[in-house]
């Protein structure tokens, strides 16, 4: 079969900086046992370039495929952007079979399915061996209610069929590397690069992430068949930087250590990065030099939050003083570290976000991700955060890098401001810059200086864009107005959630409002009915609303996340 497997662009900055693309790996991974099943298969990606959001569509239609397997590694931000590319493409080629996979279409199958007609299948969860026999299955006309792991429509019925088994050998499947020209793919400053994979999973239950659930239990690749392919891509491609896809890499220390010993035994000088939990590197203290040996330049490490009751909450599992030790370690043996640091929690105040500040500077990590707490439909977060108003009605901007869900004591003009605070101040103090401007060692100095060009592009894109388009979002989304006096007097004093209807637009939104006086509210939407128009959806559907607002009391309890 004639196979095209799209990877669509997306609109966070971070995908849009040339010559900083990474290769979408989850992609290569359905490709190569397509290959091996004598499939003639090809690899657009949309990243490339970078280039404008529906530009895939007349190369895919050029190409003329029989299937279409749609994916994105920006998941559910990227899923809007995929929808309307599949959906312009399934109208030119209404013959071509159009697969939908990843983290988000596996928990939003029914949704999609039902929304789009367009869609053939959706392949949920890991996809080599599924994907394998749902495009056999496509080409032979054959049913597809036996194949597990998929969704699909049965007459005008979506199904799903049972969950498809985990994989036990990951080596059992190869990377379809052959997909893409290395030259095309940079990082790390424009060195050639690819991400890997060791292992997948996480057993760990912090609660705002999915991993867990996804991989369902940590398993990891040979590490000495991992080590050959890295040596080889190295040798063959010149491919300098690997990342790592792997959430949690170590969490067994036993493979975690051959791996390492594998790959210093190829001998190559390569930069690897990757994730990484705190708690791993103070167990692995004495065999962190490995890691070094090996390659590793930076590390991520999931900080999430400086404060041990929000640690608790988010079920992250990790200690202040593991955090610190943790820094401590990788600083002993050369190993850059950065930290994420979680903003927008429901209650966060300003004394909370300045004392984050004040314990950021002192951990003194070589640098600092802010991020917005993002609520994933399929993590126990979600429900936790059901009852939050949502703030950013434009779905591909739910990437952990805008605020997503408004908080109960600070407007989010106000919290975008501590965060663009928090990542000035924790980049600029001076123990930071003395190591941008004299790290002994070339490489990690070297590493220091991109990291440093690349997050001040993306300050002050964030900063732009927030004054240019989400301020609008923040000023419009406190609108006020006149209750009927008969819910009025009962509502006083309380906080009540709603339906309110654009008149221009007459789009529906769901609402929160807080009710001071009897005969005034204030509201805040949350956009619930609202379709993404393009990039800036805002532009065109808030403006209006500011003037043409009215809303209309639905004594039935409406969660605004939960819609
Ligand atoms: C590496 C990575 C990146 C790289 C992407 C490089 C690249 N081109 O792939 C970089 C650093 C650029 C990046 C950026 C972003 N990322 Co990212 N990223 C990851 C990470 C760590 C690994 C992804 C990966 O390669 N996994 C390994 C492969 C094998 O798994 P996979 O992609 O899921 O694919 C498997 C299945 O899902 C399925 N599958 C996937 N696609 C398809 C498609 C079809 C048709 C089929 C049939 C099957 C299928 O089959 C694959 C094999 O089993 C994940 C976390 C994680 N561990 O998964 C986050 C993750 C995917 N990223 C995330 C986010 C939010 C982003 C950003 C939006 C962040 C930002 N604000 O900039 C951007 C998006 C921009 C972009 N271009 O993707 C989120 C997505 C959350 C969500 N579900 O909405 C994740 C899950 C991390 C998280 N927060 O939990 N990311
Ligand atoms: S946040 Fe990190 S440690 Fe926690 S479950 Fe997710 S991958 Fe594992």
């Amino acid at each position: 079969m004639r196979v095209l497997i799209v990877n669509v662009p997306h609109p966070a900055i971070g995908s849009r900086i040339p010559g900083e693309q990474l290769p979408p790996l989850g992609l290569l991974c359905v490709g190569g046992p397509l290959i091996d099943d004598g499939h003639d298969v090809a690899l657009l990606d949309g990243e490339l370039g970078p280039v404008p959001l529906d530009a895939p569509v007349d190369a895919v239609v050029a190409h003329a495929p029989e299937a279409v397997p749609f994916g994105h590694s920006g998941s559910s931000s990227g899923q809007p952007i995929i929808s309307r590319v599949a959906a312009a493409v399934a109208g030119r080629l209404p013959a071509a079979r159009i697969v939908y996979g990843g983290v988000h279409p596996t928990y939003f199958w029914r949704e999609i399915l039902a929304a789009e007609p367009h869609v053939t299948a959706i392949v949920r969860g890991e996809a080599e061996e599924t994907a394998r026999r749902l495009v056999r299955a496509l080409q032979d006309g054959a049913a597809l209610d036996d194949i597990p792991g998929i969704a699909f429509r049965r007459g005008g019925e979506v199904v799903g069929t049972r969950p498809a088994p985990v994989i036990v050998d990951l080596d059992a499947y190869r990377v379809g590397w052959e997909l893409i020209d290395h030259a095309r793919y940079g990082y790390w400053g424009g060195k050639r690069a690819v991400v890997v994979q060791f292992s997948r999973g996480c057993p760990h239950p912090c609660n705002y992430c999915g991993q867990r659930g996804f991989w369902t239990r940590w398993r990891h690749r040979d590490p000495v068949v991992l080590a050959r392919e890295i040596a080889r891509l190295h040798r063959e491609h010149g491919v300098e930087v690997f990342n790592f896809a792997d959430e949690n890499p170590s969490a067994g220390r036993k493979p975690w250590k051959a791996f390492l010993e594998a790959l210093i035994a190829q001998d190559i000088r390569v930069t690897l990065v990757g994730s990484t939990r705190a708690d791993d590197i103070v167990r692995d203290a004495d065999i962190l030099h490995l890691r070094k040996r090996a390659g590793f330049e930076r590390f991520l490490m999931g900080m999430e939050n400086t404060d041990e009751a929000t640690l608790r909450l988010i079920r992250k599992g990790g200690t202040v003083s593991s955090d610190r030790e943790a820094i401590r370690l990788l600083r002993r043996h050369g190993i850059l570290l950065m930290v994420t640091w979680v903003a927008g929690f429901a209650e966060q105040t300003d004394a909370d976000l300045w004392r984050g500040l004040r314990q950021l500077v002192a951990y003194d990590a070589d640098q600092i991700q802010a991020l917005y707490v993002t609520p994933h439909r399929w993590t126990p977060y979600y429900r936790l955060a059901a009852q939050r108003p949502v703030v950013q009605a434009d779905r591909t901007k739910w990437d952990c890098e805008h605020q997503a869900l408004g908080m109960a004591g600070m407007p989010p003009w106000r919290l975008f401001a501590w965060v663009k605070l928090i990542e000035a101040v924790a980049q600029l103090r001076p123990r930071a810059l003395l190591r941008w401007a004299w790290h002994p060692d070339p490489k990690l100095r070297h590493a220091i200086r991109w990291s440093y060009r690349m997050g001040r592009r993306v300050w002050l894109h964030k900063v732009v864009g927030f004054l240019l388009r989400d301020v609008h979002m923040n000023m419009a989304i406190s609108v006020t107005g006149s209750l009927c006096p008969r819910p009025a007097k009962r509502l006083r004093n309380s906080r009540r959630t709603g339906s309110a209807r654009c008149a221009r637009s007459n789009s529906r939104m769901s609402y929160s409002m807080a009710v001071r006086k009897t005969k005034s509210f204030s509201a805040v939407p949350s956009f619930s009915g609202l379709q993404p128009q393009g990039l800036a959806p805002h532009r065109h559907a808030l403006r209006p609303m500011r003037t043409h607002l009215y809303v209309r009391y639905l004594p039935r309890h409406h969660s605004p996340l939960l819609d």
